[in-house]
C-alpha cells in the first residue's frame, strides 16, 4: 500500500537528515510522528519512527560524562545566534567583548590571558546575537572541547591584529580549522563536504586600526581575502566602526526576521522569528509549535506578497520583514 508521505512530511525528513546534534533530530522527529499520515500504508513507517525515537532517547541519556575542561567550552546558545570569536594571542579578542557586548572578559597586554569562553550578547536593532570570546588559537595545542564549540557555531569572527602581520595570522587559524575539518566561507554556496567535516561562514576582521599605520597593512589584508570573505578593520579598544561590524555578523548569519501576528491585531515589531534564509510558511508555523505545523491551512502576509494580505500557502518562501498570519 502506498504510503503517500505529504510535503510537510518531506521537508521534515530532509531537516532530520540535516540535523546536526541528537535534540535536532529528535526534535525533526517530532515534527515527522506528529504530520505523517495515518493510515495502513504507513503503518510500518510509523513503526521505524518509533523505534528511532526509542533509540535517540537513549543516546541523550546515555552521553559519556564530559570532562571539566570539555565542559568549559559548552557555551549554551542564547539569542538569535552563537558566533565564535577565534584569534591568535593578543588579537584584541577580550577587548572587544567587553567593548561591544556588557559581559567583561580580561584584557592584557600579555599573550594567554584567557583560559576559558566567556559569551557576552551584542545588541543589533531588534535582536541579540551571542558573542563568544575565547582563548587564543594554537598551532601545537587544542584544548578539548574547542572544537566543538567552534563547529557548532553559527558563524565565526576572525580576529586579526592589524599590527602584527594580520594575514600570516589568518593563516594559521585557516590552517587551524582546516585541521579540525571545518571549512570556512564567507561567500557563495555551502559546498556539499565529505564526512566528518563542517562548512562554516567566517568574517575576518583586522583589529587595533587606530594604531598607525596598522590601515596600511589593512589594505593588503583586505585585498588578499576579499574576493572569497566580506572584511573590516576596527578598533576594539576605541569602538570603532562597531555598526559595521554588527551589520556584517547580521549579514553572515544568513538568518532573516518575520514577525507573526493574530487576525485583527498589529504585529509585535520587537519580537522577530528568527529563520533561515529560504525558509517557509511552514518553518514560521513550526518555529511557534510543532502542532501549528500539521494543523496549518493557510497564512496571510504582508511585506513579501504580491499585494498586502496576500493568501499564501505552507511552502510560500518569506522574507526579511515579511508579518504573517497563520490560519488553521
Ligand atoms: N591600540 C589598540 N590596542 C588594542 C586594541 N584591542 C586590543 N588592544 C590591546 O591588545 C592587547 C591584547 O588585548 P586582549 O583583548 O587581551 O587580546 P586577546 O585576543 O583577548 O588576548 P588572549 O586572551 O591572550 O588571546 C591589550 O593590551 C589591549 O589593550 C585596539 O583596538 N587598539
Ligand atoms: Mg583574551
Amino acid at each position: 500500500m502506498p504510503a503517500n508521505l505529504t510535503p510537510q512530511y518531506l521537508e521534515a525528513e530532509l531537516k532530520f537528515k540535516q540535523a546536526k546534534t541528537t535534540p535536532e533530530k529528535i526534535k525533526a522527529l517530532e515534527v515527522m510522528m506528529a504530520v505523517i499520515p495515518k493510515h495502513k500504508g504507513t503503518e510500518r513507517l510509523r513503526g521505524q519512527l518509533k523505534s528511532r525515537m526509542a533509540k535517540l532517547k537513549d543516546e541523550l541519556q546515555k552521553r559519556p560524562t564530559v570532562g571539566r575542561a570539555e565542559q568549559a567550552y559548552n557555551i549554551k546558545r542564547e539569542g538569535a545566534a552563537q558566533v565564535v570569536l577565534l584569534g591568535l594571542p593578543n588579537a584584541g579578542k577580550s577587548s572587544l567583548l567587553s567593548q561591544i557586548t556588557h559581559a567583561s572578559s580580561e584584557v592584557g597586554d600579555y599573550p594567554f590571558t584567557t583560559q576559558k569562553p566567556i559569551p557576552g550578547m551584542i545588541e543589533f536593532e531588534n535582536l541579540q546575537i551571542q558573542l563568544v570570546d575565547t582563548p587564543p588559537i594554537q598551532l601545537d595545542h587544542i584544548e578539548p572541547g574547542f572544537p566543538n564549540l567552534i563547529r557548532n557555531a553559527d558563524a565565526l569572527l576572525l580576529l586579526a591584529d592589524l599590527t602584527e602581520d594580520p594575514i600570516f595570522q589568518m593563516e594559521i587559524i585557516l590552517e587551524e580549522l582546516n585541521n579540525m575539518r571545518i571549512k570556512v566561507l564567507g561567500r557563495g554556496l555551502i559546498p556539499s563536504l565529505e564526512v566528518g567535516w563542517a562548512s562554516l561562514r567566517a568574517l575576518p576582521v583586522g583589529n587595533k586600526c587606530d594604531v598607525k599605520n596598522a590601515m596600511a597593512a589593512y589594505q593588503k589584508f583586505e585585498s588578499r581575502f576579499k574576493n572569497s570573505f566580506p572584511i573590516l578593520p576596527i578598533s576594539a579598544k576605541e569602538g570603532m566602526n562597531f555598526d559595521e561590524l554588527k551589520k556584517e555578523i547580521y549579514q553572515i548569519l544568513d538568518i532573516i526576521r518575520v514577525y507573526t501576528k493574530v487576525p485583527g491585531k498589529d504585529a509585535d515589531l520587537s519580537e522577530p522569528v528568527i529563520l533561515k534564509k529560504g525558509s517557509t510558511v511552514g518553518d514560521v508555523a513550526l518555529s511557534i509549535h510543532k502542532d501549528f505545523v500539521a494543523k496549518l491551512r493557510y497564512a496571510k502576509i504582508w511585506g513579501s506578497g504580491k499585494f498586502e494580505g496576500q493568501m499564501v500557502k505552507r511552502d510560500y518562501i518569506v522574507s526579511e520583514g515579511d508579518v504573517i498570519e497563520l490560519h488553521i
